[in-house]
């Protein structure tokens, strides 16, 4: 069995993006077959994101904004108790009004220390051995 508590974290787990902490608390290595991270998205940003490799769902429990789907232009908002699924990794803006508490399960796991890329992708990192 695996316990883990935010309050201890290694620091290799925490990973900064330009607008959001994310906390690792599931890796690939942990071999759960997904991620399963504590981020926290900063008040008053805007974060182009498209999971083209990964699904992700986000279950909002703190603060709130909006996720606005590039194609269509659909704004959903977004507060504690909300949940939203990338089940066609729709590419899509995240805004947070006030600073959001997500968390946050990718398929397939993220292996620790992705960040977007300028497309704001995810890339699939090999595994180098062991799982
Ligand atoms: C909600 C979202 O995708 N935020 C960006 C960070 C990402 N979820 C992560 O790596 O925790």
């Amino acid at each position: 069995m695996i316990v883990r508590r935010l309050g201890g974290l290694e620091p290799e787990r925490e990973v900064r993006g330009e607008n959001w902490t994310s906390r690792r608390l599931l890796l690939r290595d942990d071999g759960m077959g997904f991620s399963l991270h504590d981020t926290l998205i900063h008040a008053g940003t805007k974060t182009r994101i498209w999971y083209a490799n990964h699904l992700e769902a986000v279950y909002c429990i703190e603060g709130s904004g909006t996720v606005t789907l590039v194609g269509s232009g659909e704004v959903f908002p977004i507060e504690a108790g909300t949940v939203y699924a990338l089940d066609a990794h729709d590419e899509h803006w995240l805004e947070a009004t006030t600073q959001m508490r997500m968390v946050c399960v990718f398929n397939p796991p993220l292996a620790g220390p992705e960040i977007h890329d300028e497309n704001g992708v995810y890339p699939l990192l090999e595994a180098t051995g062991g799982s």
